[in-house]
């Protein structure tokens, strides 16, 4: 190139672009099959990807970009684990004129314009499609259902909205209690551990509302273990729709499952093209879902793809 420039924030001078992408971790199904999504999409548009895995810490997050400012990539791309705490690190890679792309998950910085867009689903109105279900399920009775949450990673914006979400629509009916809450970081280790202790404790639950597939899957091991059947003693909702969350409710094991869609690869490397080349792109960019009941789950799962 031979420009004796220094680079800066519009792309190289050949005109190819790195992005450096800071993921949450490998916690769930969802997660790799998002991480696999952004793999693709950058080669497939020909966009140099420098990956991390912060192995769902905030620090090791903040490090990650902190190295991508010193390597002057092109973009910054990052899952944010947790809503707040941003804003330090956003500011530096305002000074050194990186542009940030928020993807799956959102901040709570009250400056907006420290990234450039928001890339991912309404984890509100998945909630809200949860308690829906529920809803229209139990309403030919009027005895109390008890309902046991296992919530995401604490402090992250699915788990926050997905129980708001929920929380406002059963809300309006009393019957609707919920008897225990608490996370599970996501992971169907934790889901098991957390759900032998809900189980122990509450003699009789009605349903179970998890944040995620894997989550409930866990569950399910502890639901069995404690010798009830998962579907019929206890009803199960649960968000994702990856594969293994599609055969439980293909098999009877979840009652509904509520889409979130990891595939945002593809949108995130057109957007990453768009703001280095100083276009200006939507502020919010939310990606299209739709719900799961057990008929459906069998008809869409031979051709599922994660
Ligand atoms: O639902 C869960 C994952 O942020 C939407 O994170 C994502 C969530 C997803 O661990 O399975």
């Amino acid at each position: 190139c031979g420009s004796g420039g220094s680079g800066g924030a519009s792309g190289s001078d050949d005109g190819s672009i790195t992005m450096g992408f800071s993921q949450v971790g490998a916690e769930s199904g969802w997660r790799t099959a998002n991480t696999k999504s952004v793999q693709e999409a950058a080669k497939e548009s020909g966009i140099t990807l420098k990956f991390s895995d912060a192995q769902q810490k905030q620090e090791n997050q903040i490090k990650a970009i902190r190295s991508y400012i010193q390597q002057k990539v092109d973009v910054i791309a990052f899952s944010p684990v947790v809503e707040s705490g941003w804003d330090t690190v956003l500011k530096e890679a305002r000074d050194a004129k990186i542009p940030v792309i928020l993807t799956d998950r959102a901040v709570d910085s009250k400056d907006t314009a420290l990234y450039k867009t928001f890339l991912g689903s309404d984890f509100v109105e998945e909630g809200r499609k949860a308690g829906q279900w529920l809803v229209q399920s139990f309403n030919n009775s009027t005895d109390p259902v008890n309902i046991v949450e296992l919530q995401g990673t604490t402090g992250s914006a699915p788990a926050n909205d997905r129980k708001a979400g929920f929380a406002e629509v059963i809300g309006a009916d009393p019957k609707f209690k919920v008897i225990a809450s608490q996370t599970g970081d996501f992971t169907r280790a934790k889901g098991k551990e957390v759900m032998e202790a809900f189980l122990k404790s509450n003699p009789d639950i009605d349903v179970l509302y998890a944040h995620n597939d894997d989550m409930g899957l866990g569950a399910i091991e502890a639901i069995e273990g404690a010798g009830k059947v998962p579907g019929k003693d206890i009803k199960i909702i649960t968000v994702d729709a990856v594969k293994d969350g599609m055969q439980a409710l293909a098999d009877g094991k979840i009652n509904y499952i509520v889409e979130c869609s990891p595939l945002l690869g593809p949108q995130l490397m057109d957007l990453a093209k768009k703001v280095v080349k100083g276009e200006t792109v939507p502020a919010r960019v939310v990606t299209e879902e739709t719900t799961f009941t057990q008929e459906q789950a069998k008809t869409a799962l031979p051709n599922r793809k994660y």
